[in-house]
C-alpha cells in the first residue's frame, strides 16, 4: 500500500476513498449491522464496487462516550474478518486500533495500514510498529473517547495539533518509525467544538506543511449534524461538501461510509480541477 505525496499540484491528485467497516455493536453510524461477518463482507464487497481502494476495519467503538474493549474482544472482531476479506478481495486493509497486540496480528494476517486514533501513545504500539513496514496513520485527539467532548480547548487549533503532529513524528523517528510511513489526520470530532472543527476543515491545506500524506474523516460526524441540525442518517449532504473541501485542500485519503456518493463527487472536484471532462 503506498499513498504518496506526489510533485502534481495536489487538485491533480484523486484522493483514495477509504470505507468505513466498524465491527463493533455500538457504532454511532450504523448501528452493528456489520458485527455478522457475512454481512460484513457484502458490505466490503459493496464499497469496493463502488470505488473504495481502502477498507478500514474497527473493532473498538471511537464515538464519543465509548466504553472500553477488551484485547480479546477486539481480537475476535477483527481478525476473522481480516482474513476473510484477505481471502476473497483484492483492497488495501487499514485495521483502526491503538492496542499493541492487535497491530501484531493484525499485521501478521496481513493487515496493509494501522490507524491508530491515539498516534501509537498506547504501551507498546511503537515498538511493534518499528518491526513491521506499514504505513501508519496517526490522529490526533485531545481527552480520551469517553471525556473528550467535555470542553475541549486550545491555545489555537492548528498550531497545537501541528505541534503534537511534531511531537509524535519524533517518537516514531525515535523508536525506529520512519517518517515516510506516516500520515496524518487532524481527527475531525476527536475533543474538538463545532467552532475548531470547521477551523479545522477551514485550515486544512496548513498540514500539508510536513510533506506527509493527509487523511480527513468527517463521514456523518457531529459536527455536520450540529451545523446542519440534522440526524445521522441525513447527513449525506453535508459530508461531502465537506469531503470536497478536505480534497481541495490536499487531503490523499477520505474516511467515509457512503462510497460511491464520494467517489461521484471527488470525480466531479477531478475533472474540473484537471480540466479533463
Ligand atoms: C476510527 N476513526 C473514526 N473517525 C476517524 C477519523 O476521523 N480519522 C481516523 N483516522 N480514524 C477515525
Amino acid at each position: 500500500m503506498t499513498v504518496s505525496v506526489t510533485n502534481k499540484a495536489p487538485e491533480l491528485c484523486m484522493p483514495k476513498v477509504m470505507g468505513i467497516l466498524n465491527v463493533t455493536p455500538d457504532s454511532f453510524s450504523d448501528g452493528g449491522q456489520f458485527s455478522n461477518i457475512n454481512n460484513a463482507l457484502a458490505q466490503v464487497e459493496k464499497m469496493i464496487e463502488d470505488g473504495a481502494l481502502i477498507i478500514d476495519i474497527g473493532g473498538e467503538s471511537t464515538r464519543p462516550g465509548a466504553k472500553d474493549v477488551s484485547v480479546t474482544d477486539e481480537l475476535s472482531r477483527v481478525i476473522p474478518l481480516l482474513k476473510a476479506i484477505k481471502s476473497r478481495f483484492k483492497v488495501d486493509i487499514s485495521i483502526d486500533t491503538s492496542k499493541a497486540e492487535v497491530m501484531a496480528q493484525a499485521i501478521e494476517q496481513g493487515a496493509d495500514i494501522i490507524n491508530d486514533v491515539r498516534a501509537l501513545q498506547n504501551k507498546n504500539c511503537l515498538k511493534v510498529l518499528a518491526q513491521t513496514n506499514i504505513p501508519i496513520c496517526l490522529m490526533h485527539m485531545q481527552g480520551l473517547p469517553r471525556t473528550m467532548q467535555a470542553e475541549p480547548k486550545y491555545d489555537d487549533v492548528i498550531s497545537d495539533i501541528k505541534s503534537f503532529f511534531r511531537q509524535r513524528i519524533i517518537a516514531c523517528d525515535s523508536a525506529g518509525i520512519s517518517k515516510d510511513r506516516l500520515i496524518l489526520d487532524p481527527g475531525f470530532g476527536f475533543g474538538k467544538s463545532l467552532v475548531q472543527n470547521f477551523q479545522l476543515l477551514a485550515n486544512f491545506s496548513q498540514f500539508q506543511s510536513f510533506g506527509l500524506p493527509l487523511l480527513a474523516g468527517i463521514s456523518r460526524k457531529s459536527m455536520i449534524g450540529k451545523l446542519l441540525n440534522t440526524e445521522v442518517d441525513q447527513r449525506l449532504a453535508g459530508s461531502l461538501s465537506a469531503a470536497i473541501i478536505a480534497a481541495q485542500q490536499g487531503a490523499n485519503i477520505i474516511r467515509v461510509h457512503d462510497v460511491k456518493e464520494t467517489v461521484d463527487a471527488l470525480r466531479v472536484l477531478q475533472a474540473v480541477n484537471s480540466n479533463n471532462f
